[in-house]
């Protein structure tokens, strides 16, 4: 008893300490000198709280009433990279996802054969760090079935995420989970949102939904997906392109 109020605690003000995330908008927060020293400690608090109290929860999931009516689209909503360009002009008809790093058995997963493998449905709400929600339903394949198909080395801690879009500093955008959020039931590779193929705005032809997480988690253009022991060495260095910005890495909710 004692050790879940002392958790309660600690949890109560780790939120407290990234409730000042909340405040400021994807692009805004960035431009303050404060902000890599508060998000920074902050990931380490939230991260070592969130994870004691509910490694396995679940998102909570909602109803077809609950659907907003427009799912807004944030962030790249009209990927100008040729190669996406391309993939477009031609309905994704060529899409592959490539799967590799360290992994036995690297992929090249074309959309029908995603489809093929069992999915799911869940609908949920998506909460950007700007300040504003919405909810909506995804179909999908768990991220955890296409990594039994690669088989993760023993080595690899990280799951990384790379995107089509290019972003203001050249840069392409992306982003990466551990192993607990990888294979959580509710992270999906999703191509649908409600019950239409995924709209360019959203991510087309295929994106991340991790719905215990912050939206910018949420990987949309996926362009493939790898494997490693580190992210260290990938652009910035902090596992993401909000990261590198001085966001933090885990953004629970
Ligand atoms: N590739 C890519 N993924 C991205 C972004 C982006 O700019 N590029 N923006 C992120 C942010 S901040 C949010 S809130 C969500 C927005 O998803 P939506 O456009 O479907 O609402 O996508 C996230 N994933
Ligand atoms: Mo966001």
């Amino acid at each position: 008893m004692k050790l879940i109020n002392k958790r309660r605690r600690f949890l109560r003000d780790a939120l407290a300490l990234t409730g000042a995330v909340a405040l400021g908008g994807c692009d805004k927060l960035s431009q303050t000198t404060w902000a890599p020293k508060v998000l920074g400690s902050a990931t380490a608090l939230s991260h070592a709280a969130q994870r004691a109290l509910s490694r396995d929860a679940m998102a909570r999931e909602y109803n077809e009433a609950d659907i907003s009516p427009v799912f807004r689209p944030n962030g790249s909503t009209d990927p100008q990279a040729p190669a996406y360009r391309a993939l477009a002009a031609n309905g994704f008809r060529d899409y592959r996802l490539g799967v590799g790093g360290l992994v036995a058995h690297p992929l090249s997963l074309s959309l029908e054969q995603l489809r093929a493998l069992p999915n799911r449905t869940q609908i949920t709400r998506h909460d950007c760090v700007e300040g504003w929600s919405v909810i909506g339903k995804w179909t999908g394949v768990q991220l955890s079935r296409v990594l039994q198909m690669a088989q993760p080395a023993r080595a690899a801690r990280y799951v990384v995420f790379r995107c089509y879009d290019a972003m203001d500093d050249g840069s392409e955008y992306y982003e990466s989970l551990d192993f607990d959020d990888a294979y959580h039931p509710q992270t999906l590779l999703a191509w649908e949102l409600n019950g239409k193929a995924l709209p360019i705005p959203n991510g087309a032809p295929l994106r991340l939904r991790v719905p215990r997480q912050l939206g910018y988690k949420m990987a949309k253009y996926l362009r493939r997906i790898d494997l490693v022991d580190s992210f260290k060495h990938i652009e910035g260095g902090r596992g993401g392109y909000w990261e590198d910005q001085g966001y933090q890495w885990y953004a629970g909710i």
